[in-house]
């Protein structure tokens, strides 16, 4: 059985859509992130980064085994059963490719702006500015990737489609009444995430964890 840590956020629901889509069983802990319980001592113990997502695997290849940061939990649970990451060949590199724009960019570009447009104090200029700036070009880039194929990396779902979900979708709503032209018109990427929001492991990976 495979124990998901997590807290209603993007990077909390990659993990949650994956392990809905993959059909593994889990049981989810929810982590309060207001409580400060990323900090406990249990919980550092699966995630030194005191970040959720992370994900104990009692079933794994030679014992249990840990493992944070989302876009691994996405690699290690594609690997696992063998779904929504090509083994081996080109497909497999635009999927980590896309995968990994997504983490090392869109995700906490992102963040930083839900911090400063949002929640800020002071709600520095020049920090919404900049992160504005970024996510506007990112989602062009987005854009752009959308309208030559149905999916991120191809003509097929993957992990890399995963990995963006969550983010955009709250790009779409959140962020963007917070920073209006961090979003602009991108009907490619609306159409992607009507066709992913509507898929059933998506719509029950983004309800983990359930309200309290
Ligand atoms: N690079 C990490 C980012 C994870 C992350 O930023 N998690 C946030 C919630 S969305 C968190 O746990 N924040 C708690 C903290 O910073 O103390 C990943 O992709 O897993």
């Amino acid at each position: 059985m495979i124990t998901l840590y997590t807290a209603p956020t993007p990077n909390g629901r990659k993990a949650s859509i994956m392990l809905e889509e993959v059909g593994l069983p889990y049981r989810v802990k929810a982590i309060s992130l207001a409580n400060n319980e990323q900090f406990s001592p249990e919980f550092l113990a699966v995630s030194p980064n005191n970040k959720i997502p992370a994900i104990v695997d009692a079933d794994a290849e030679g014992g249990p085994l840990s493992i944070f940061e989302s876009g691994a939990i996405l690699v290690y649970l594609a690997e696992k059963t063998g779904q929504l990451l090509p083994a081996s060949g080109p497909a497999r590199y635009k999927v980590l490719e896309w995968t990994f724009w997504q983490v090392g960019g869109l995700g906490p570009m992102l963040g930083q702006l839900g911090f400063f447009a949002g929640r800020s104090k002071t709600k520095p200029p020049e920090a919404i500015e900049r992160f504005t700036e970024e996510a506007a070009r990112l989602f062009g880039v987005m854009e752009t990737q959308l309208g030559k194929s149905a999916y991120l990396a191809g003509d097929a779902y993957s992990i890399a489609d995963i990995a963006s979900y969550a983010w955009t979708f709250a790009a779409s709503t959140l962020i963007k009444q917070a920073a209006p032209a961090a979003w602009g018109d991108n009907p490619n990427i609306e159409r992607w995430l009507k066709t992913v929001g509507e898929r059933p492991a998506v719509v029950k990976g983004m309800a983990v964890p359930a309200a309290s």
